[in-house]
């Protein structure tokens, strides 16, 4: 008998060395919320864990500190429905999958919120709440909130209310994402600083019957704490009205004259769209709209343009092609092409 079990434990010493030898490269296998969120309390620094296919629900993370980076390595098959990070800081979500749901409460409900920490990832991601062609049944997907470190990239955002909320943040990158099937705004900024919001899409906006949603693709705003955003970056975006309703492009204003938005450059945008605010920017110091491509989309009534307003200071205009472009007599505007 003793034999049998010593063959045996022969026959699974190599499976065993082999767990062995995982579990001290430090990779984890959860299978529940309470497993992941276990494997994160227990992994060191520059970790892998792996997160096999299953519904993970809702999971909350807090008080985890990595430097470099734990990442989370989601299968195919992986989802969370609700995340929430408080006070984490170095995580890489690669793959994951929000599956929201339906919105009880489509004003309030946020699928991910991350609160103060920093160096927080999601990478090839996919992102959203349900997803049936009723937009008012969708919430927010995302928002960072006192984040030192956020990056975004090369995910899909669809069916949302708004798509990424950035405020009191720093350092920010939001790269290489689809944000499709979306009822306001793409990408909303206020409060932040050092941003680059480079290469993504925004397609298919849809619409509430009697609900004035101000659509943007990307909106800078100053927030009811009045405080703008300060060297933003947006370029190379493309905003297309496809066979969504026409929206707004790339809307920057701060309501406070007290405080503007500073060292803002617009470049290398193609806006197709149906409404006039095409590039809007209002109350802002530092601002260069550069290379950009505005063009109405098919059969427009509402033709899109670049329009510059005070209060603003230091305005570059150049190089861009819009059918209409308007900007205070101080701004300087040149070598653009206008469309007939
Ligand atoms: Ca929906
Ligand atoms: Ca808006």
């Amino acid at each position: 008998m003793i034999c049998i079990i010593f063959d045996a434990f022969k026959r699974n010493f190599g499976v065993l060395l082999l767990a062995f030898v995982l579990s001290t490269s430090h990779s984890a296998f959860a299978q529940t919320a309470a497993d992941l969120v276990a494997d994160i309390d227990a992994a060191s620094p520059g970790d892998t864990i792996i997160v096999p296919a299953g519904d993970y629900g809702a999971v909350s993370l807090r008080w985890n500190d990595f430097s470099p980076a734990v990442t989370l390595q989601f299968e195919d098959g992986a989802a969370i429905q609700n995340l929430r990070l408080r006070d984490v800081t170095g995580l890489v979500f690669e793959n994951l999958m929000i599956s929201a749901g339906i919105a009880n409460d489509p004003v309030r409900e946020i699928a991910v919120l991350v609160q103060r920490g920093g160096d927080i990832t999601f990478r090839n991601s996919s992102f959203a709440w349900a997803e049936d062609d009723d937009p008012s049944n969708d919430g927010t997907i995302l928002i960072f909130d006192g984040v030192d470190g956020v990056k975004v990239e090369n995910s899909h955002f669809s069916d949302m209310r708004d798509g990424v909320i950035v405020k009191n943040s720093a350092n920010v990158e939001i790269w290489g994402s689809h944000f499709t099937d979306l009822l306001k705004d793409g990408i909303i900024l206020s409060g932040s600083n050092n941003i680059v919001i480079r290469e993504n899409a925004c397609t298919d906006f849809q619409r509430i019957e009697g609900l004035n949603a101000h659509p943007d693709c990307i909106q800078l705003q100053a927030g009811s704490n009045a405080v703008a955003n300060t060297n933003v970056l947006i370029a190379d975006n493309s905003i297309l009205m496809l066979d969504g309703e026409r929206a707004q492009g790339i809307f920057i204003k701060s309501r406070f004259a007290s405080a503007p938005h500073q060292q803002i450059t617009v470049e290398n945008n193609l806006i197709r769209q149906a409404h006039h605010l095409g590039i809007y920017a209002e109350n802002v110091d530092d601002l260069i709209i550069r290379g950009n491509d505005i063009l109405p989309a098919f059969n427009s009534v509402d033709t899109p343009r670049i329009l510059v307003r005070d209060p603003s200071s230091n305005v570059l205009i150049e190089e861009n092609t819009a059918p209409l472009i308007r900007a205070p007599a101080h701004a300087t505007v040149q070598n653009n092409t206008i469309l007939d």
